[in-house]
């Protein structure tokens, strides 16, 4: 099945295609559509329903999206919804190395590293007719970051179970346990049910 895909983000992108492998995936900037809704909502699930109808009034067609990010249970959940512009100023986003040093700066005293990545995706055919999963990747936040895959937060989230960070994981090893890859294959097999 072919549907849009309500991200500018070429890593998720990625991520969601070998997910959604055998399905067609289009960004709205691969045919030039320009898409930067304002993400004004205060949950992920929120932020990923205003996404997906966002697209969908521009394309009328299936949309794909997805809200995620980092929350840190000793600072009260954050960055969560505001993950891609932790530590901005006057509206200019950091590289994801600059928010990674920032962050563990800001960690630098606290003892529970408890940590999760969040990922709120949704299957939108109409503004009334929607499918959500929301998962989890548990993990703790290392002292100093690890690994060169993935992208954004991966160098400084350790999953204990696999012995390394997000970022040491191959892309394959994070589509299996990651939010996103547990969210994308039960929205799959939503979408096997329906369709
Ligand atoms: P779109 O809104 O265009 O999809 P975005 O990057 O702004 O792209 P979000 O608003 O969902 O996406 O912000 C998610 C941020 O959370 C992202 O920029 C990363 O910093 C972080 N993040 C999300 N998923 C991640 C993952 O799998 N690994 C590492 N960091 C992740």
């Amino acid at each position: 099945m072919k549907f849009w895909l309500a991200t500018n983000n070429e890593h998720k992108k990625r991520e969601l295609e070998a997910i959604f492998s055998g399905h067609t995936l289009v960004t709205p900037g691969s045919v030039g559509l320009v898409f930067d809704p304002e993400e004004s909502g205060s949950t992920f699930l929120e932020n990923t329903l205003i996404k997906a109808r966002a697209l969908y009034d521009l394309v009328h067609e299936p949309v794909l999206a997805d809200d995620s990010g980092l929350c840190i249970d000793a600072l009260d959940g954050r960055p969560g919804i505001y993950s891609a512009r932790y530590g901005s100023t006057n509206g200019k986003k950091l590289e994801s190395w600059e928010r990674n040093e920032l962050l563990l700066k800001e960690m630098e005293q606290i003892t529970n590293r408890k940590a999760r990545f969040i990922c709120s995706m949704v299957l939108l055919f109409s503004h009334d007719r929607f499918f959500v999963v929301q998962e989890t990747l548990e993990g703790e936040i290392i002292r100093e970051s690890r690994g060169s895959g993935g992208f954004g937060y991966d160098p400084i989230l350790y999953i204990p179970e696999q012995g390394c960070t997000v970022a040491e994981l191959s892309e394959d090893a994070k589509n299996r346990i990651s939010h996103r890859g547990k969210a994308g294959r039960a929205v799959a097999q939503l979408l096997a049910h329906i369709v």
